[in-house]
């Protein structure tokens, strides 16, 4: 059916947001992925953030590497730029277009492959240096595309499709990002859509680098007993830390909750997350915390959900390097080039 194009016109009576555009304005292609991928639910959440976010879809840009995931974007947000880079190579292509032009709204896709295996440095060195996206990991714990081969992110002892038993030890790339400095990160699962649109929600809005894992069964390689990425698997040992609300800066905060109940964390932009506590003893505001829960429960088997860690007041990569608050892009002749006098003040001070 992939070759039938979605018909351009929307019933009129169709639901519009703050900024004129229905949900339907936020899709892309009919997607070619197996029915019942876990990642078509993952673009299904990423339309449903942007559209209840009010952005305007030419400010987002999304980038992706290789893999059925990374084939996601031409699924959703058919009206943003978008570029697909080479297998792994995602983070230094978005870090190049980001510092060019600031003013756009980064979305990073990918997979367990292309960020666990060939993407690895690409990955770690993007969080470490704050690159501002939402950098989400469609992680099936296989190579989909390329037929159902052990991913890096694959759990040693987890058994393929045809009985063999994966010895690795896996590549966890929530801790990997909790370690590296990432300063929004969450793991989500795509059965889960009422956690994981406002997981979404929070990193587009977040002021640095924010990453997601969404745990999302491939039906065709890896989802039978003996599999940790199983639908079955992950609902029967899913661990959910906390309920998180969305509020952004526009809406009024009119639910009132027991204190102790829930903290608010404001982010830069002035959104809310009101993050309801289901376990006590995490407080998502503590990296370090976060890390030795995460490992804790992960050591009973437990596959922990939610926002695992977010820091408020998270700088970014433009911030870090000083660079101008005018996007690149837009600068001018007259704005790159200061003039003689102004060469001739540096070529004194150097002399
Ligand atoms: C440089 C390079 N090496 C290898 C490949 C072959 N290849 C294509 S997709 C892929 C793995 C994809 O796995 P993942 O990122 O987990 O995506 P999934 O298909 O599981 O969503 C590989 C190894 C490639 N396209 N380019
Ligand atoms: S092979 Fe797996 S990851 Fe790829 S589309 Fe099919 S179910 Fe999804
Ligand atoms: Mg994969």
């Amino acid at each position: 059916m992939t070759w039938i194009a979605k018909p351009p016109l929307h019933h009129p009576t169709l639901l519009r947001n703050k900024v004129g555009y229905t949900r339907r304005d936020y899709e892309g292609k009919i997607s070619t992925l197996c029915a019942g991928c876990g990642h078509d639910s993952i673009s299904a959440a990423i339309i449903q953030a942007c559209w209840e976010l009010d952005i305007e879809p030419h400010r987002v840009a999304k980038l992706s590497g290789i893999g059925c995931s990374s084939k996601t974007p031409d699924y959703f947000l058919g009206a943003s730029h978008g570029f697909n880079t080479v297998h792994g190579r995602m983070p230094s292509v978005l870090t190049g277009a980001n510092l060019a032009n600031r003013d756009l709204l980064y979305l990073g896709v990918s997979g367990d492959g292309d960020s666990a295996s060939i993407g690895l440095g690409q990955f770690a060195h993007a969080m470490r240096r704050g690159v501002r996206m939402a950098y989400i990991v469609e992680n099936n714990g296989v190579y989909g595309l390329t037929k159902g081969q052990f991913s890096a992110t694959a759990d040693a002892g987890s058994k393929s499709k045809k009985g063999a038993t994966n010895n690795d030890s896996p590549v966890d790339l929530v801790a990997m990002a909790l370690q590296l400095g990432a300063t929004y990160v969450g793991r989500g699962f795509s059965g889960n859509k009422e956690q994981l649109v406002p997981l979404i929600k929070g990193a587009m809005a977040h002021g640095g680098a924010a990453f997601i894992d969404v745990l999302s069964p491939c039906v065709a390689f890896n989802n039978h007993p003996g599999s940790t990425k199983s639908y079955d698997y992950v609902r029967e040992h899913n661990e959910a830390v906390s309920r998180i609300d969305f509020i952004s800066p526009r809406e009024e905060i009119t639910a009132t909750v027991a204190p102790g109940e829930v903290v608010d964390v404001r982010q830069h932009d002035g959104s809310l997350l009101r993050l309801r506590s289901l376990h006590p003893d995490h407080d998502a505001t503590d990296r370090h915390a976060a890390m030795a829960f995460m490992q804790e429960h992960q050591a009973r088997g437990e596959v922990v959900t939610g926002l695992l860690y977010v820091d408020p007041l998270a700088t970014d990569l433009h911030w870090a390097l000083n660079t101008t608050g005018r996007a690149l892009n837009a600068l001018r002749e007259p704005d790159l080039c200061p003039g003689a006098a102004a060469l001739a003040k540096i070529n004194a001070s150097l002399r």
